[in-house]
Formats: C-alpha cells, sequence, structure tokens
C-alpha cells in the first residue's frame, strides 16, 4: 500500500481502491482522484488540506459540514432530485472526524460526482447559470443556524491585504521591490477608492452576509446539459461582502485571457459575460440585496483583479511562499495580468453601472 492508500483507508468508504491520480488546478490545497475497483462503490476526490494557511482545520471542517448540512436540508425542502450531485459528501474518518491527521498533514476526503465537470472559461449561457447558482447558494445560506468562523481572518479585508503588500514593501525580504514599483505606484493610486467596502461596513451601511468567498469559475460543477450542478472548494465559506462572490466569478469568467497570461493582449473584461452573469445573480438575489450592494456591483468587478494584483504582488515580493508557482517570475506575470484586467474593467465600469441601473427596471 503506497502513502495515499493508506490515507484512504482511515476513512469510511465503500470499494478497492483502484488508482489515485491528482486532480484539478487549484493554487493551495493538493487534490487527488481515488478510483475503485467495483461497479457499484463510488469514486472519492481526496485532498491535503494546506494547513500553512487553514490554520484552524477543527474550524474549517465544521464550517464545510455546517455549510453542507444546510444545503442539503434545503435542497430536500425543495423536493430537489439527485441530492447527492449538488452538494458535496464528506466522509468521516475512522476518529469520526471528517479529516484525518497523519501526523505531519491533514487530509479529507469526499465523494466524487460522476459526469460532472469544471471548466477555466465559460461562455454567457454558462456565466448565466452560474450567476443563478451563487446567487442561490447565498440566499440558501442566509438562514444557516450556526456561525461560521473566519477560516482566514481577514480573507477579503482590502484594507488587510494592502497591509500585507506595504509589509512586504518595507522588508523587501528578497530584493524585488524596486523592480515592481511601478505597479505599487498604480496600486497606491486606487486604495482608497478600493477600500470603499471596509468603510461603508464600519458606517453600519453595509452588511457581510455568508458567501462562498472563491468563486472562480474552476469552483462550480456543471452537468453534462450545462446546468450548474454544485459549488465546490468550500473551505472559504463566511461571511463577507456579496461583492466577493461576484467579483471574484468575473475576475475568472470574464476574463478573455488566463489569470497567468503572458500575453497582456489577451487579456480584457469581457461584458457579454458580465451582463449574463449580473442578469442571473440578480434574477435569484435581488430579493435580499439592498440597493448598496446592487449599485456597488460595478466596484467589486473591479475590485477583484485589484485585491488579486495586490496578493500575487505581495506573494512575490515575498519570495513566493503563499500560491503555488511554475516559475520564479509567475507571481509577476499573474500581477501585471490582474493589473490588465484591472485596467479594462475600470474601462467599462460606466457600461456596467448603465446595464446595472436598467435590469433594475
Ligand atoms: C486560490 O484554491 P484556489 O486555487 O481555488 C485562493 C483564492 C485566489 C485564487 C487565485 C484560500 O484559490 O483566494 O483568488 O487562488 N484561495 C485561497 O487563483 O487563498
Ligand atoms: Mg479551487
Amino acid at each position: 500500500m503506497n502513502n495515499l492508500q493508506s490515507i484512504v483507508s482511515h476513512f469510511n468508504t465503500k470499494g478497492t481502491v483502484n488508482e489515485i491520480q491528482p486532480l484539478g488546478s487549484g493554487l493551495i490545497n493538493d487534490t487527488y482522484k481515488v478510483t475503485t475497483l467495483e461497479a457499484d462503490a463510488p469514486d472519492y476526490v481526496l485532498q491535503r488540506i494546506n494547513h500553512a494557511i487553514f490554520q484552524n482545520v477543527e474550524m474549517l471542517q465544521a464550517n464545510i459540514e455546517a455549510v453542507t448540512r444546510h444545503i442539503r436540508k434545503k435542497l430536500t425542502e425543495q423536493g430537489a432530485d439527485d441530492i447527492d450531485r449538488k452538494v458535496l459528501s464528506f466522509i468521516p474518518a475512522d476518529t469520526g472526524k471528517t479529516y484525518w491527521y497523519d501526523g505531519e498533514n491533514y487530509w479529507r476526503i469526499m465523494t466524487f460526482i460522476p459526469n460532472a465537470k469544471t471548466y477555466e472559461t465559460v461562455d454567457a449561457e454558462y456565466s448565466y447559470y452560474a450567476g443563478v447558482a451563487f446567487g442561490n447558494f447565498q440566499a440558501m445560506l442566509a438562514d444557516i443556524p450556526d456561525t461560521l468562523g473566519e477560516t482566514i481572518p481577514d480573507f477579503h479585508n482590502m484594507e488587510f491585504r494592502l497591509k500585507q503588500l506595504r509589509d512586504a514593501v518595507a522588508a523587501d525580504a528578497v530584493g524585488r521591490v524596486k523592480e515592481v514599483q511601478y505597479y505599487l505606484d498604480e496600486i497606491e493610486k486606487r486604495a482608497d477608492e478600493m477600500c470603499k467596502g471596509e468603510r461603508l461596513y464600519r458606517e453600519g451601511k453595509l452588511p457581510k452576509r455568508v458567501c462562498h468567498c472563491d468563486t472562480k469559475v474552476n469552483n462550480m460543477m456543471f452537468d453534462e446539459d450545462g446546468k450548474v450542478l454544485c459549488v465546490i472548494d468550500l473551505d472559504t465559506v463566511m461571511p463577507n461582502f456579496i461583492f466577493s462572490d461576484f467579483g471574484d466569478f468575473l475576475r475568472s469568467a470574464a476574463n478573455t485571457g488566463a489569470e497567468d497570461d503572458e500575453n497582456l493582449d489577451n487579456v480584457n473584461f469581457n461584458m457579454e459575460i458580465f451582463k449574463a452573469f449580473a442578469k442571473g445573480y440578480l434574477e435569484s438575489a435581488k430579493v435580499f440585496l439592498l440597493p448598496l450592494e446592487i449599485e456597488n456591483l460595478p466596484y467589486a468587478a473591479a475590485l477583484f483583479p485589484y485585491m488579486q494584483c495586490v496578493r500575487f504582488l505581495a506573494d512575490y515580493i515575498n519570495g513566493d511562499t503563499y500560491y503555488k508557482t511554475k516559475y520564479p517570475e509567475h507571481n509577476l506575470v499573474r500581477t501585471k495580468a490582474q493589473f490588465k484586467l484591472l485596467q479594462s474593467a475600470e474601462e467599462h465600469t460606466p457600461e456596467m453601472q448603465e446595464f446595472i441601473k436598467a435590469s433594475l427596471g
């Protein structure tokens, strides 16, 4: 039995393990697909939790269990079919917990959902479905009885992310500050405007609601007919401004290039995707959103490329300690691509504002 197989053996899975292969493209955890031999045993997804980043695994899994339990209950009440395809199921380990600690690493296992796909890019039709789905996700979680912990404190707090960048600049641990001065200046020019959410929150005008907080397009599973099945990657579900889910989806889906595109001409903000996603999201979320939240959706669309630019740049300056990287300049390339996306989103802001106003009728 190899190491991964022996980890699986600590969980209450069915069947015999056939093979274990890497799965997906996440930048934080390590993910594997576990295939079983028997036709009547499901396949599984095994994950090594990055506990340098998610330091409180007990809280992390408690959040995820509360969220999946609540969604399952909602789907049951709605009389939904195929519930096991619409919400993740975590498998208990022999300790009774939904994670296993091997003395060095934390692991968890969920049931693999067959005949479902994730995508790195989606068209307008799929973006519309995704908008409806993330709006529904927030709506379903609006009355969750459990209090969710912040699995990463201040995760999408823009003031905090700027402080991290400024701290990184002050330390200049690997001597990279001088080559990135242009980006630092561009970031500082926008800093006040981009911290608007935190200000509105302090003034008591903007609420926090339970959000997904990592709505990258590849964190959503689609059925074969294109319908959204399930929202995955629940590690960061926590109270936040709804801007998180709206903005982060567009940061990935409305980008005509890749998150780490080396050719900046490929990177632009696609308004068709914006319109389709906003339409779907407003359809399912309009009932609970405040006018202030709705009118700031275009701000959210610019905020997330900005925040990601700040986070990638801070990691570059710190010497690449957070995100997985494939080559030494990777975080700088990502920073540049996110900055280009921000500029393009900024150019489209008036058009976004008009669209949002018109769709409210
Ligand atoms: C990380 O785990 P993954 O790859 O879905 C990150 C997100 C970033 C994203 C950038 C816990 O998401 O916040 O937006 O990379 N997750 C964490 O691609 O930091
Ligand atoms: Mg992911």
